[in-house]
């Protein structure tokens, strides 16, 4: 494929620059027993590239006092950084060489890296793609966030049970990060605030804080693919702000000394999973301060640079988007530093505020919309919540008491303090009302977030709530992590389709070509045969790459529903036991997912298809023709492994809860072919593909509020699906653990007494049927091959380019560097 960029080094180059860094950076002469040492040389050689691309695309953007994006997220799920900079950089044929010359294969290079893990799950792992997009189209952003000690916890089984380890990603140091002391920011808290009266009758508010911690921030370089642009990722460690007491210290108090220091370096220890203990709550609230604090004040900082005291750019020049509510407390600090600092007048900072911040939503699970206890603000933040109260007093009487006059209920219901025992501030709320765009990530998501989350608020700020549907990068999620696909799709389109993705939809008049068909099979196959020696590997269970690969990959959550497809199993199992010549092709589940380590029902589902597993693989009865395995530690290098090879991609949530999905992008991008309900992108996945190339099942949105409205009963399912009560009981007996009855019983409980809150007994028939006719397509093998063929060109839209490009021309307003001139 030709590219528009000249290849910064040749082989023969970068093989000498690797064995410099080899000598002279880490004095490893004996690299040949030391790929680590390997990775790390290979690395420093990249950022030489990498670094002055950096300096480039810097000065170019101060040239032009370019208006920037700055996204503001909790989680960044980077994944590994070596191959996706190499392919980004043109460089991966020549570092493939200049390694294999050294004695190397790139790929066990590849495997000694570890993956940036800073993030939980899909709203973590969309950051990243956006920023690869963001670089790739020479936009200028910068990705905000905290430097984590430890990333997402490792996943470990124990007789099938979770074991959540610590993530040590940078033990020994990260390559490709570099700290910035020049950019530290001192970020103070607690303490109170003073009330000071002018000469001229108004007042000053002096926020004297009782605690200051130091923010460091180190940078991650984005490369963009086939581009001018290299960005940063800046993320923020917390330190003490002075080192610690040396008069403490000096007279032997090292405890006390040092526990200023822990305090202020445990903000940025770990990433959350959960906020379930009060302890917990308060540093979750802190991390999300420091983080934005800092952030706020280096993007001032940026803009003085430019701008000096000249304020009436700014909203020009500087756009911020909250990736969820996480961030939000960065508004109240714009307002705060506008005010307190500067000298804004409050209506002033209010507009300026209007129009610098976007929020996206990422989810209508009501345990998902923070709310912080005032308690707490006021304990940590009290000028933050002045100031709340204060937006919220303009915002109840200047507007929603003018559009519903005498509307007290009104008032209730919108504002930003929830009322009741304990006083909540609704972050949310603070977003929409403060934000001058917010967008659900999925159409169907937009549409629920109009109308049942938000729908006051859509009446009252007409225009502001919109869509942008979510999308991948297909650099790392077909280029990268699929390298036979990409060259077969090299082959057949013209133009560099890993930028312009909608370029696939040529390869659709190919779906019937029976030569093409057998080429796109036998990648996959090659695929599958990978996959299952590493599943032979993780778990030590053998699977056929014959066998359908059905694949569910995602976090634990009930929503997601990982126990319908359990429950299908246990169906599947059951009929085969009856019949052991049972029709059906044989199908490899393959599940990866982390639960929340505090999420019980969550565990007990691993635990349960992780029993069920055992008891299924090692039963010769049924000749084969079913294999569970459950691959422990999913994360981004696990999904680049699984993704090439799946078949089916199951994207079964409960409609109306999974907000948009970006694995069933990816999945069906590698030619994988959904099984799925009409929920998140799904919805738009099947417009593109076409009903016959998607296998939809399932209550609509509007039938599972019917289902709702008549009064939701399981035990109607229970009692009139001979399979389904079949497969609950026998979640009591010892079946699957020996001596042990009921050990899998909290999954039927939660299904039945507990009220079935994700309605799958009501979807269970239809799945089940649904499956069936996946089975029948699947052992017609063309009109498989077509179908995934199919798949994997009809993706264009759910390129992360298209997002970014939607976020640009409906929010962000930006302009790309090669347009400026
Ligand atoms: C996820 C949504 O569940 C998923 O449907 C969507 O594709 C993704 O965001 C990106 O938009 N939401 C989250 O990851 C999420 O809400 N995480 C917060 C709880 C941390």
């Amino acid at each position: 494929m030709a590219t528009a960029i000249k290849k910064p080094l040749t082989a023969a180059q970068f093989k000498k620059k690797v064995l410099q860094h080899l000598n002279f950076t880490s004095s490893q002469t004996d690299y040949q027993q030391d790929p680590t040492a390997v990775l790390r040389a290979v690395c420093l050689t990249v950022n030489e590239v990498v670094y002055e691309k950096l300096t480039e695309t810097n000065q170019y953007h101060k040239e032009h006092k370019s208006r920037s994006i700055n996204y503001l997220s909790l989680e960044y799920l980077m994944g590994r950084m070596l191959s996706n900079n190499l392919h980004n950089l043109d460089l991966f044929d020549v570092a493939q060489k200049a390694v294999a010359n050294l004695g190397f294969e790139i790929e066990d290079i590849f495997e000694e890296g570890h993956d940036l893990a800073l993030g939980n799950g899909g709203l973590g792992r969309l950051a990243a793609c956006f920023l690869d997009s963001l670089a790739t189209m020479d936009f200028n952003a910068v990705g905000y966030g905290i430097h984590y000690e430890h990333g997402l916890f490792k996943q470990q089984f124990h007789q099938g049970r979770q074991i959540e380890t610590p993530d040590e990603w940078r033990e020994y140091g990260n390559p490709w990060e570099v700290c910035r002391p020049e950019a530290v920011q001192n970020i103070p808290l607690f303490g109170h605030v003073e009330t000071i009266a002018n000469t001229d009758g108004s007042v000053k508010k002096v926020w004297h804080s009782g605690q200051t911690i130091k923010g460091v921030p180190w940078d991650v370089p984005i490369v963009g693919y086939n581009s001018k642009t290299v960005n940063v990722l800046r993320l923020w460690e917390s330190r003490a702000s002075s080192h610690f007491d040396w008069e403490q210290f000096n007279s032997g108090d090292y405890q006390d000394a040092h526990s200023a220091q822990n305090h202020a370096e445990t903000i940025s220890k770990v990433l959350y999973p959960n906020d379930e203990t009060d302890a917990g709550k308060e540093l979750r609230f802190i991390q999300q301060y420091f983080f934005c604090a800092c952030s706020v004040k280096d993007i001032i900082k940026r803009y003085s640079q430019q701008h000096g005291n000249d304020w009436s750019q700014f909203a020009d020049k500087v756009a911020i988007q909250l990736n969820d509510t996480h961030p939000t407390i960065a508004i109240l600090e714009l307002m705060r530093t506008l005010i307190d600092e500067y000298d804004f007048a409050w209506l002033d900072a209010f507009a300026m505020c209007r129009k610098v911040f976007a929020y996206t939503n990422h989810t209508l699970l009501p345990e998902a919309l923070e709310k912080w206890s005032v308690d707490l603000f006021n304990k940590v933040l009290p000028r933050h919540l002045e100031l709340l109260f204060s937006i919220n007093e303009y915002f109840l009487n200047e507007e929603v008491s003018k559009m519903w006059p005498g509307n007290d209920q009104m008032r209730r219901r919108l504002s930003l303090i929830e009322e009741g025992e304990t006083q909540m501030v609704r972050m949310a709320h603070l977003c929409v009302v403060t934000s001058f765009k917010v967008n659900g990530v999925a159409q169907i998501h937009s549409d629920l977030v109009k109308s049942d989350l938000f729908p006051e608020f859509d009446q009252l700020y007409p225009e502001k709530l919109t869509n942008v549907t979510n999308g991948v990068t297909p650099r790392r999620w077909l280029k990268a992590c699929n390298p036979e696909l990409s060259k077969l799709l090299d082959s057949k389109v013209k133009v560099d389709w890993a930028k312009d993705l909608s370029s696939l939809s040529s390869v659709a008049k190919f779906a019937d070509d029976e030569k093409f068909q057998q080429k796109f099979m036998a990648i996959k196959h090659n695929n599958k045969i990978k996959l299952a020696e590493e599943i032979l590997a993780s778990t030590g269970v053998e699977v056929s790459p014959d066998a359908i690969f059905d694949v569910q990959i995602k976090r634990l959550h009930e929503y997601k529903r990982q126990h319908l497809s359990f429950m299908h199993i246990l169906a599947l199992y059951r009929r085969l036991l009856a019949d052991p010549d049972y029709d059906m092709h044989p199908r490899v589940y393959i599940f990866g997912a982390k639960a929340a380590p505090g999420y019980y029902l969550a565990k007990e589902i691993i635990y349960a298809i992780n029993k069920v597993a055992d008891k299924v693989n090692n039963d010769d009865r049924i000749k084969g023709k079913l294999k569970v395995v459950f691959m422990p530690n999913y994360r981004v290098t696990l999904a680049e492994k699984i993704i090439p090879a799946a078949d089916v991609s199951e994207q079964i949530s409960t409609a109306g809860k999974e907000a948009s999905g970006t694995g069933n992008m990816k999945l069906a991008l590698n030619g994988a072919v959904t099984i799925g309900t009409l929920d998140g992108a799904n919805v738009e996945i099947a417009e593109e593909v076409g009903d016959d190339n998607i296998f939809i099942f399932g209550n609509t949105v509007d039938d599972i509020k019917a289902l709702e409205a008549n009064g939701y009963n399981p035990y109607d399912y229970y009692n009139n699906d001979e399979e389904i009560k079949a497969c609950l009981d026998w979640l009591h007996t010892d079946y699957f653990t020996p001596g042990k009855p009921g050990e899998l019983s909290a999954i039927a409980h939660s299904l039945l007494d507990g009220g079935d809150p994700y309605r799958l007994l009501a979807d269970f028939a239809d799945y089940a049927k649904a499956n069936i006719a996946l089975d029948k397509a699947y052992k017609d093998k063309a009109r498989w091959a077509r179908m995934a063929i199919i798949n994997t060109a009809k993706m264009g839209k759910f390129t992360s380019d298209r997002s970014i490009q939607d976020y640009v021309d409906n929010i962000w307003k930006l302009t790309p560097m090669s347009s400026q001139g």
